[in-house]
């Protein structure tokens, strides 16, 4: 039996493969769900995990070591004309590259979609270094991009009961190339979840960096950041699970600590780090309790709390006594008079926990924006360089727990997003093109999601906007927020909402990828995500120049800078952001992606998840089958096989092709279109009235007829040279 290295090295003229199985299933004559399934089977019984659907990478998680990697197999797919190469995602890379050195399109982005744990991130770190690599893989540029992987997984990456590493916010990498060459990166974000810092549903844990501190760092760096064992801290073991051995997912401190070097952050930045992560986690440990009135006691007795205190004001450089302040009690001024109220115990958690959420999540992003100040370049003005742009989505894949919150809510909603996307390209698109050109071809049905897309963004009655109605009203509950859902949308009144008459705190929306019951339990206050003035003031005046910045406070010396995103943002539009909640801003930054993947010529992938154990050798059929269902991969091939997913007008056919022919001025475009594509003798493709129609593979096709058309153009000059010569 051939490895699975001699199977991609053997380059076959056709698409059935050596073994019998087809590596474009576009490509079969007959075409049912059975067929594609038990295709992706037999391929995935022999580790053959990548195939195309059309110019659609499809790759079912093997869920272990594949030698599908080696630099024999990289240097395969560097820089190949050749159409027959078996899929794979380094095919993808090449296709984007090539697409980009030879200035086809200058925006291109690859959107990588698949449930959670089916092999997104894994694919996309693959992808950037494949792309790295192809554009030279040297540079300090290409290491940091590829280091900033790693750091952003160790902040951003936690298990859950899907996946060991499974990432917790959403990424968008755009890349800038200038002649082939990498000049600059940008990495936005989506929505971290922030919630897990403090709790963590059962089998679950916290982000790994938590970890690491225990697993890697030295015992005397331990002792200065006071840190003791990981199960002495209760943000480390609220899921109940005390399993806290390392899982191998992600990466060890080492390589977090190398990534941050590189990436330009100073010692004393990587200290503060440290100091907030272990504050943050000694904060969890705070007990309070109540008064003969019930409301919280201001002074801690304890000795282990008061240790505590003096711990967490040493690491945030605040004043304990001010911690306790802040913790116990609120101050509102009413008439010019300073009013003191105390907290309930509930409250006072409260407290503690969202001083944890928020100083993490400040940290994150301003991780973020540390890395792109260093990845971003400055670079001579676009008026002298054609500037090309590759993004690399890789965001959290859809989820469905047993509990699903405010975030599996926004992770769908992402996920509703990119599917509708892939809807409106492979098909709405399409379709609306072949009417309006007078195109011939079959017309296929095709699961439309945006009555669902509607639900959750229609303004004032969608999902989101009534979240923010209610947030905004002093009365409101959970309960109140789902009555609202329930009297605009239930009772068949929207077709993707139902009513869970028997929990008065759920709702059911049914997705693209099947029906999720939401629990709206803390809705409200995750969606106005406040934190009190008092908290914000004790932070701004901090000691610690880090934790001064991420509260807005002034930074006493230059080493410590605002991120891009702070620092370009006037304050007019801070105060805006500010007063958002959590689910507009949301809105908004999905809104900005789409129009940025709107605006670039996209190829997709999509990741299978071969089974829900994580197991490597196990194919469950009925699995896949429904993922393959709901992604409407079925139709997805048909349109891919039947349809015409290249379509250039007439002038841009020309420019690319024009090589291929002896062009006569006296022709029209559309003559000059037909007259080139019948001396390429290539088939099945169709003019219309303002474009050209061309099968998925014909691209690859004329690029090879261009390459054989240089080459002898490129031999007659040197003949004619050595004649004059
Ligand atoms: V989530 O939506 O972020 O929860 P992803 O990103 O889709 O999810 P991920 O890439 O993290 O999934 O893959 C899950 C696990 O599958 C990885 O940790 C690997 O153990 C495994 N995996 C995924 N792809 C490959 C691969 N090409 N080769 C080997 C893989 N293992
Ligand atoms: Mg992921």
């Amino acid at each position: 039996m051939l490895t699975q290295e001699q199977q991609l090295l053997v380059s076959d003229k056709d698409t059935l493969s050596k073994d019998g199985h087809y590596d474009d299933l576009a490509k079969l004559s007959f075409l049912t769900e059975d067929i594609l399934l038990e295709q992706l089977k037999q391929r995935y019984e022999k580790d053959l995990i990548y195939t195309y659907l059309g110019d659609i990478l499809v790759a079912v998680n093997p869920f272990h070591e594949t030698s599908l990697y080696t630099t024999k197999i990289r240097d395969l797919y560097r820089y190949s004309t050749d159409i027959h190469k078996p899929p794979h995602v380094y095919a993808l890379v090449d296709l984007v590259y090539r697409n980009v050195c030879h200035g086809i399109y200058n925006q291109q982005c690859c959107v990588i979609s698949g449930e959670s744990g089916s092999g997104k991130t894994e694919s996309t770190k693959l992808f950037l270094k494949q792309l790295m690599y192809l554009c030279g893989g040297s540079s300090q540029l290409e290491q940091q991009i590829l280091q900033a992987t790693p750091l952003l997984e160790s902040f951003g990456n936690a298990q859950t009961v899907m996946n060991n590493n499974s990432s917790r916010f959403g990424k968008y990498i755009a890349l800038k190339f200038v002649n082939g060459k990498v000049i600059g990166a940008q990495i936005s974000d989506y929505l971290l979840e922030k919630s897990r810092v403090v709790t963590q549903s059962p089998g679950e844990r916290n982000f790994h960096i938590f970890c690491y501190l225990f697993d890697y760092l030295p015992s005397e760096v331990k002792n200065m950041l006071c840190l003791h064992t990981k199960y002495d801290y209760r943000y480390l073991l609220t899921s109940s699970s005390t399993d806290l051995q390392h899982t191998g997912a992600g990466n060890s401190l080492d390589e977090v600590v190398n990534a941050m070097g590189l990436l330009n952050f100073t010692d004393k930045e990587q200290h503060s780090m440290f100091r907030i992560l272990s504050g943050i986690l000694t904060i969890g440990n705070l007990e309070f309790s109540t008064d003969d009135e019930g409301f919280t006691r201001q002074n801690f007795d304890e000795e282990k709390t008061k240790n505590n205190l003096v711990i967490i004001a040493n690491m945030f450089g605040v004043n304990s006594d001010l911690i306790m302040e802040c913790l116990t009690t609120i101050t509102t001024l009413t008439r010019n008079e300073r009013v003191t109220r105390k907290f309930s115990l509930q409250s006072s958690q409260d407290a503690r926990d969202a001083l944890s959420k928020h100083l993490y999540a400040r940290l994150f992003s301003w991780l973020i924006g540390k890395i792109n100040e260093t990845l971003n370049n400055p670079y001579p003005s676009q008026e002298f360089y054609q500037i090309a742009e590759i993004g690399l989505l890789d965001i959290y894949g859809f989820e469905h727990f047993e509990l699903n919150s405010f975030e599996q809510l926004c992770i769908n909603l992402a996920n509703e997003q990119i599917q509708y996307f892939f809807n409106q390209h492979i098909f709405r698109m399409e379709m609306t093109e072949y009417e309006s050109e007078g195109i011939v071809a079959e017309t296929l049905s095709f699961t439309d999601n945006h009555s669902l897309l509607e639900l959750f963004m229609a303004k004032p009655l969608g999902i989101l906007s009534l979240l923010d109605d209610e947030s905004r009203l002093p009365k409101a509950t959970d309960q109140t927020f789902v009555e609202k859902l329930n009297y605009h949308f239930g009772t068949n009144k929207h077709e993707c909402y139902s009513i869970n008459r028997n929990n008065k705190y759920s709702f059911t929306v049914h997705h693209y990828a099947g029906k999720v019951s939401y629990c709206a339990l803390g809705f409200l206050e995750k969606n106005r995500d406040t934190l009190s003035d008092s908290v914000v003031d004790m932070l701004k005046n901090s000691q610690d120049d880090l934790i001064r910045l991420l509260f807005h406070g002034n930074p006493s010396d230059g080493t410590i800078h605002l991120n891009n995103r702070l620092q370009h943002r006037t304050a007019a539009e801070k105060d805006a952001r500010n007063r958002l909640t959590v689910g507009a801003q949301y809105r908004n930054s999905l809104q900005v992606l789409m129009d940025r993947m709107c605006a670039s010529h996209p190829v997709f992938m999509r990741c299978l998840k071969p089974n829900q154990q994580k197991q490597a050798h196990l194919f469950d059929a009925t699995f896949v089958r429904a993922q393959l269902r709901y992604c409407g991969m079925l139709e997805t091939t048909r349109i891919r096989k039947e349809g015409y997913s290249v379509r250039l007008t007439f002038e841009e056919f020309i420019r690319k092709y024009g090589f291929l022919s002896r062009l006569r001025s006296s022709d029209s475009p559309l003559n000059t279109c037909r007259h080139i594509l019948e001396e390429t003798k290539l088939s099945e493709w169709q003019l219309g009235k303002t474009k050209v129609f061309l099968k998925y593979y014909h691209p690859e096709q004329l690029e090879k007829l261009m390459n054989k058309y240089r080459k002898a153009a490129l031999l007659i000059q040197r003949i004619q040279r050595g004649h004059t010569a």
